[in-house]
């Protein structure tokens, strides 16, 4: 049901704390790109009218001396400093400087594997286990080292990126393999993964992010005249609904958009296929993908990310925190 995605049209949703400043860079930046281009091809298209060859004339090959070109060209200079020194350097800087503090954050290392993610948490007792790579085994893909009792409790999660909402995340990145890049479109972060190496990267997700909150959000259900009506906000249709005559009333990958879903023939195919999450799905999936071309079944290197609010995440910590089964010992 979830094969077909998609991110809408403009940037997804913006679940992170420093995201904000990211979406706004970016939207300077192209609203900036899209003035310099139409202007410089209205200016284009003007040469080659207004300088076009004709009958009596001839060229001249000295340099025009007008003030405006040289006026513009200034303009754009000192505007395309300002957007380096002024606005994208300092995010960078407040972004990629200031990692949070130990005391505060929640670190998860996160091992990337043609072609899964898999994310280490360190337990109930705080501490990572060590790992060998001799010791990986399909039910223990990263290694886990049996004799080490730090690593009894440890939680290995395969596909499945759990995280706490307003709590700074700090992710280590290895690879086994090839070179990954850990992306998560929703929370504007994105880094290479490469074997050999640990990179550090961090994060907070937004406090009312939590992947439950979110999906009533995006699914309410509205009773009228004993009828049940659908508001799918952010939906898209995952197969087509058609009338009883065969006529496609919602072609698959229909964008919802904000609007209600009327008519009795397409809210009867929707309840017949089930409750709407069935047959619908999100536009904005939260996930976990990878950003470089790794190898044949690339495209399938995805996690799914679920946020949880502090409890639902200690919750969640306590019910896996049950020790490691190492079956293949
Ligand atoms: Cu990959």
């Amino acid at each position: 049901m979830l094969a077909q995605t998609t991110y809408g049209r403009w940037l997804p949703p913006q679940l992170s704390e420093h995201g904000g400043k990211i979406d706004q860079l970016i939207d300077v930046l192209h609203v900036f790109m899209a003035v310099l281009f139409i202007a410089w091809g209205i200016f284009f298209v003007y040469c080659l009218f207004r300088f076009r060859a004709k009958q009596g004339h001839a060229a001249r090959y000295e340099p025009v001396k007008g003030l405006i070109s040289k006026y513009a060209e200034i303009g754009v200079g000192v505007f395309e400093a300002f957007l380096l020194l002024g606005l994208s350097m300092p995010v960078w800087a407040d972004y990629k400087n200031k990692p949070p503090a130990e005391s505060e954050r929640l670190p998860v290392r996160v091992v990337a594997e043609q072609f899964q993610w898999n994310f280490h948490y360190a337990g109930k007792d705080g501490k990572f286990g060590s790992t060998d790579n001799s010791q990986i085994t399909a039910s223990n893909p990263i290694g886990l080292r049996s004799d080490d009792p730090a690593g009894a409790d440890d939680i290995v999660s395969v596909n499945e990126f759990h995280l706490p909402t307003g709590t700074p995340i700090y992710l280590r990145l290895t690879s086994k393999d090839v070179i990954h890049s850990f992306a998560i479109p929703t929370m504007r972060v994105k880094q290479d993964v490469i074997p050999g190496m640990e990179i550090p990267i961090w994060f907070t997700a937004k406090e009312g992010s939590e992947s439950e909150k979110l999906r009533e959000q995006m699914v309410q259900h509205f009773p009228i005249e004993g009828a049940n009506w659908y508001k799918l906000r952010h939906m898209i249709a995952s197969e087509d609904h058609k009338s009883s005559g065969g006529e496609v009333l919602l072609a698959k990958g229909a964008d919802l958009g904000d609007s209600f879903v009327k008519g009795k023939e397409l809210i009867e195919s929707l309840q017949k296929a089930g409750v709407a999450e069935l047959v619908m799905q999100p536009r904005h999936p939260l996930e976990v993908i990878c950003a470089q071309l790794c190898g044949n079944s690339h495209f399938k290197m995805k996690a799914t990310m679920v946020t949880h609010d502090a409890a639902g995440f200690n919750a969640w910590i306590e019910e896996k925190s049950k020790g490691v089964e190492f079956e293949d010992f």
